[in-house]
């Protein structure tokens, strides 16, 4: 068997995606093999949809019949299964998943402003009409090349907060070793280096400890992928049967308990919500079982921060 097809990650996911470069640094920090499914940039994923049930983001981890989504529970999963090279070392837990939610939400915003400030003119009519899609609101371009300047002098002050850290004492955010907060933190510079490279590099003339550091996160590489069709995923997904439930905790605010019947759906875009049995819950995941058509019974992960969870029916 091969080493990708022994952990049975499978990452869906496509190579411009600064979310999934996250997650595929993540496994490359662990040094883990993983299989490595290209799906589409824009709808539709003919083999992706059936088995998350209509959340429509990207990355999306599989393993067997059990799928996670966003990478707030994505990296979560990674570490349960495989905890050695921790994302969070000793003086991390927790506040890096929050530092997280700063850098892949409100410094992201802004990062996606100046990219698409800087190359709104060539981003091809289907991008834009399926982006608009995503987020409920016209694609406008005009709009984010007038705020461009303003929202470099905001890209700039979320980058110095990295800079003063690494400045204070490196070579990561919070010492030694590398983790979330680095992997959360960095998205943001290669989506720029990689959207708007003009950008980049002249913001990278004045950020000196955060140029060094980009150059050591690349340096953890992908870890060991080996591709495979999205076909083959779904396939596996058919054969397979979810993992045993988890216990879930109890004292949910809303009462969930196992059983029960939910929609969860994004709070920010992509918000198409997915309806399901509840399998377990808890602070951190919520697990709803469902039937994906062709493929059976699947169970579908999300994390509890920035998704909305309603009983229905
Ligand atoms: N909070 C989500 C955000 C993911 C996200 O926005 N991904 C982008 C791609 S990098 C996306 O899904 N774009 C729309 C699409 O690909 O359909 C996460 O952490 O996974």
């Amino acid at each position: 068997m091969s080493p990708a097809l022994q952990t049975g990650l499978i990452l869906h996911q496509y190579p411009t995606s600064p979310y999934a470069e996250m997650v595929r640094l993540a496994l490359g920090l662990k040094g883990l093999a993983w299989a490595r499914v290209e799906q589409s940039v824009i709808m539709p994923r003919p083999f992706l949809t059936p088995l998350t049930g209509g959340y429509r983001r990207i990355p999306v981890l599989q393993v067997g019949a059990d799928i996670y989504c966003d990478t707030g529970l994505i990296l979560r999963e990674i570490e349960r299964r495989h905890p050695e090279v921790p994302l969070t070392p000793p003086g991390q837990e927790g506040i890096a998943w929050a530092l997280r939610s700063w850098a892949e939400r409100a410094w992201f915003g802004v990062t996606v402003g100046v990219v698409f400030g800087a190359r709104g003119d060539a981003v091809p009519a289907e991008f834009m009409k399926d982006r608009e899609a995503l987020t409920g609101r016209p694609f406008d371009v005009a709009g984010m090349k007038t705020a461009a300047p303003m929202l470099k002098d905001q890209w700039r002050a979320n980058a110095w907060f990295v800079e003063e850290r690494l400045a204070a004492g490196g070579p990561f955010l919070f010492g030694a070793q590398a983790g979330m907060a680095d992997l959360a933190a960095y998205l943001n510079v290669w989506f720029l280096r990689s959207g708007a490279p003009e950008a980049h590099a002249a913001f990278m003339e004045t950020l000196p400890h955060v140029r060094a550091w980009a150059a050591r996160m690349d340096a953890f590489g992908h870890g060991a992928p080996a591709d495979m069709a999205p076909q083959d995923a779904f396939a596996i997904a058919a054969a397979a049967s979810p993992e045993r439930a988890r216990p879930s905790i109890a004292a949910e605010p809303q009462g969930l308990a196992p059983g029960m019947r939910v929609a969860v759906m994004a709070d920010d875009y992509g918000r198409d919500p997915v309806a399901g049995e509840i399998v377990f819950a808890g602070p951190q995941e919520i697990a709803i079982r469902r039937e994906a058509e062709g493929a059976g019974e699947v169970v579908v992960h999300f994390p509890r921060a920035g998704f909305w969870v309603a009983k229905v029916g």
